[in-house]
């Protein structure tokens, strides 16, 4: 029998590649998005997914549980993937009540929804490496004590403790993924490392002069986000509802990861000056490329992310298999294309 599964913020980047992993095993896929006047489908047009016969795409309000009896009701899936989030840190400090209501309360809804309807539905909430923020212990495992630095990292916690609150209290199977940072050529522009390759791209293409970035010393453990939706998946197919954190378990800064996307169009960076005043400049020509903008620092950071992700190796099999050099270069690499046919989102 197919099975069906409801994702939440299917136009996000792991709504789309979680799409993708889920119909190419058979599933039927109801993905929600929220009502604008212009949906942006974008993620699942490149994946060729946008008009398979195993997705359908409904309109869906996060805050509005009676959509998410009616979709239960519906659909009747028997997973549920909550992706939707305001999922920007830096924004979420300008708007901290909307991300407590999409990111924290969002998950609720579903949750009450679920234990209303059918307890027995499986419920995956997608956590986050922000849960830990201020460093307590390193490297960052299911049982590390946590520390959330921005509205959204707190959103983000309330959303998971209910899901661990919800298996304890109501025999729903929640479980919890706690993803360390996971990119591709489909994460937004507004994220650190698409702005590094889709800006390379425009250097290479001579279509902008610099790359200007906040905090350059912030250290981040980043993976592959098609490796890390497989993992998603395992969370849920796994016997019982659990906790576990998925990442590389290797961190570089924002710094290093701007160094090898210039790699990739043959650059090579030399850094000087400190904070506020650093610049990257090309070793050949002496041209700047790289400038701080204090624009881009963060009310409070989080300097320093690196998971430890042996529990899901150990109980699900799964562990990230793309390398950083690899993943850079991949994102390079399409963001060249995008650019030189100046389509790029
Ligand atoms: P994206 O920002 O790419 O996608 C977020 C999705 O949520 C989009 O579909 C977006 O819709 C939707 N959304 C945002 N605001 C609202 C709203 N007010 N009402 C309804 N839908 C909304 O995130 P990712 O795909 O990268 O991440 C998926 C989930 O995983 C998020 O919950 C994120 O917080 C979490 N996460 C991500 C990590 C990462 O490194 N990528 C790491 C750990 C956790 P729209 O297209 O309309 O904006
Ligand atoms: P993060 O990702 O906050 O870790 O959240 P982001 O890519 O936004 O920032 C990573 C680090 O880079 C620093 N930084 C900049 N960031 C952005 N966006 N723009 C800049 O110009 C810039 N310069 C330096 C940041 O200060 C930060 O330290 C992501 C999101 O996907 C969350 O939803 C998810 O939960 C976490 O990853 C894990």
């Amino acid at each position: 029998m197919t099975k069906t599964a409801i994702i939440t913020g299917i136009s996000g980047q792991d709504g789309a590649y979680l799409a993708e992993n889920l119909l190419d095993r058979g599933y039927t896929v109801y993905g929600t998005y929220r009502r604008t006047s212009s949906v942006n489908f974008w993620r699942i047009e490149e994946l060729g997914i946008a008009n398979h016969p195993g997705l359908k795409l409904v309109e869906y309000d996060l805050t509005d549980m009676g959509s998410a009896i009616r979709l239960l009701v519906q659909s009747e899936a028997t997973e549920v993937y909550n992706l939707a989030a305001q999922s920007f840190v830096g924004v979420s400090f300008d708007q901290p009540l909307a991300t407590s209501q999409i990111t924290g309360l969002g998950a609720t809804y579903f949750l009450e929804a679920i234990r209303t309807v059918n307890p027995a539905v499986r419920f995956y909430q997608a956590s986050t490496s922000e849960m830990f923020g201020l460093v307590q212990a390193v490297p960052q495992r299911e049982d590390t004590p946590f520390y959330p630095r921005s509205p959204y990292g707190v959103a983000k916690l309330y959303a998971h403790w209910m899901t661990v609150n919800y298996r304890e209290s109501f025999d729903v199977f929640g479980a919890s993924g706690i993803l360390f940072n996971h990119e591709s050529p489909l994460r937004g522009r507004e994220f650190v490392t698409r702005k590094i390759t889709d800006t390379v791209a425009k250097i290479h293409l001579g279509q902008a002069d610099v790359l200007e970035l906040g905090n350059l010393d912030a250290k981040r453990d980043w993976g592959f986000a098609r490796d890390y939706v497989e993992g998603m998946r395992r969370i849920l197919q796994h016997d019982v509802p659990d906790t576990f954190v998925l990442a590389t378990g290797r961190t570089e800064t924002v710094r290093d990861f701007v160094s090898l996307a210039f790699k990739e169009i043959e650059i090579e960076i030399q850094w000087s000056g400190r904070d506020a005043e650093e610049i990257g400049t090309c070793t050949k020509t002496g041209q700047v490329l790289v400038r701080v903008n204090p624009r881009f620092y963060r009310p409070a950071e989080v300097e320093l992310l690196i998971g430890d992700a042996a529990k899901a190796k150990a109980e699900l099999g799964w562990e990230a298999t793309t390398g950083l050099e690899e993943l850079c270069a991949i994102m390079v690499r399409a963001d060249l294309k995008r650019n030189a046919a100046q389509r790029s989102f």
